[in-house]
């Protein structure tokens, strides 16, 4: 075993149903078990795990789990098991450097083997980003062997993140390492579904409340919004921190609507309208003082910097599994912070294993607002890797960033089995499809 990956060897997907200890309901439907597929792969340097944050139906985004398993199986595993992964010989050695392209948002590989005999990545973009990224060149290869196949992000990003996690592992180094985190321990707000009655919603926001959490984000929905958003503003009082998150339900008739929530101080509004519309957000962000926040829309740098330029957005909601990957939602993360937009991480209910990754992320300086980086238990009486608990004292409403090499967690692969709902699936090699 070497301390640099330098191929992968295997990769095996595992599907399984987790119970929620409460259903979680948006505007687009209710949850009651988060479906899960993890990414295991295997390199000459060891092994890593990733978690798809595609849900079970195509209604937060395209994507679905099923969808995303069919497209690893048949096409992004075999790919990245073709040899050699670029920027590396098939001895394993680095035969270019890794340069990032700010044009392309990627990084790309520049053959130099005559200077470089070595590991031995230099960048030349200068953003932290790019440090990280050149310090990973295995993870920083897979977006480029995957680009053949259109979208998909959700399931490049697992395979993304499991490949980082090994790589790391191999490099002794964490993912607040990599990824250049500022802080030890991050806040934590939490997302609280649409309710049955104003009556459990109050209930559940005290309950949060006492557990510490700093900041509140209410789903809402037309017919769902007002009328909770007032009680849980009179609840929590003038300087509790609220927002809300309607997940592309209204259109642009509702504009006067949502501009009324100015009313209730809210820290920001996530993305109201379509995916795709970006014109009616502009729309809602010239006509109210509640900041717009787009998440749906968001897909890597490009996205971001065109919905900022054209005032859609004035603070994004970073998901690394919609972005495809960490590497991405790093290179997002340092093109906010030139233009001074806020960010703060987005969840998918992901259980320990993609959290851990999260809460690494959630640790790097643009990162100003707490994240929807809850605790285990706010989903999951049981989580797949230890759990991850509120601090206490000054720590109160904030989450350990997790220290150890890679992810940091170690999964529980007896849980990986006892709660599967198909046998895992292992990628053979061979040309794409
Ligand atoms: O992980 O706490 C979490 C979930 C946070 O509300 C959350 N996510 O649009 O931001 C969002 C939603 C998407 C969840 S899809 C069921
Ligand atoms: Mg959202």
């Amino acid at each position: 075993m070497t301390e640099t990956a330098t191929r992968i060897e295997a990769i095996e997907l595992h599907r399984l149903d987790v119970p929620l200890v409460r259903p979680f309901e948006t505007s687009f439907g209710r949850e009651t078990a988060r479906e899960v597929l993890l990414v295991h792969v295997r390199t000459d340097a060891g092994e890593g795990w990733g978690e798809c944050v595609a849900g079970r139906d195509p209604f937060y985004s395209s994507e679905y789990v099923d969808q995303a398993a069919a497209v690893i199986e048949r096409y992004l595993g075999p790919a990245l098991l073709r040899e050699p992964v670029a920027g590396f010989t098939e001895d394993g050695h680095v035969s270019g450097v890794l340069i990032e392209d700010p044009a392309r948002s990627a990084a790309v590989w520049v053959d130099d083997r005559e200077q470089h005999d070595g590991y031995e990545p230099r960048h030349r973009a200068g953003g932290d980003a790019a440090a990280s990224i050149a310090s990973v060149p295995l993870a920083a290869s897979v977006s480029s062997a995957l680009s053949f196949v259109a979208g998909h992000r959700m399931a490049k990003g697992a395979l993304e993140a499991a490949v980082l996690d090994a790589e790391l592992r191999a490099q002794g180094r964490s993912m607040g390492q990599c990824f250049g985190a500022v802080r030890d321990w991050v806040d934590c707000g939490v997302s609280v579904g649409i309710a049955p009655t104003l009556e459990e919603l109050l209930d559940e926001v005290t309950g949060y409340l006492e557990q510490g959490y700093r900041r509140i984000k209410l789903k809402i929905k037309p017919g769902w919004d007002l009328v909770p958003v007032a009680a849980v503003r009179e609840l929590i009082g003038r300087d509790g921190l609220l927002q809300v998150d309607a997940n592309t339900a209204y259109t642009a008739d509702d504009i006067p609507l949502l501009a009324s929530l100015d009313a209730f101080g809210l820290l920001l509004i996530e993305q109201p309208f379509a995916e795709e519309d970006i014109a009616t957000h502009v729309r809602l962000a010239d006509a109210c003082e509640t900041p717009v926040c787009l998440d749906e829309s968001i897909l890597d740098v490009a996205t971001a910097v065109d919905a900022i330029d054209r005032g859609a957005t004035s603070i994004v909601n970073i998901k690394p599994g919609r972005m495809g990957g960490y590497l991405q939602a790093l290179r997002v993360h340092d093109a906010c912070r030139a233009l001074d937009v806020p960010v703060w991480c987005g969840g998918m209910l992901e259980t320990g294993v993609g959290r851990a990754a999260n809460v690494a992320l959630a640790a790097l300086p643009g990162f100003v607002l707490p994240g929807d980086t809850s605790a285990s238990d706010r989903y999951f009486a049981e989580d797949l890797t230890e759990p991850f608990v509120l601090g206490t004292g000054e720590h109160r409403g904030q989450i350990r960033v997790p220290d150890a090499a890679g992810t940091g967690v170690t999964v529980r692969e007896e849980l990986v089995r006892d709660w599967a709902t198909t046998e895992p699936v292992v990628i053979p090699p061979g040309a794409a499809a």
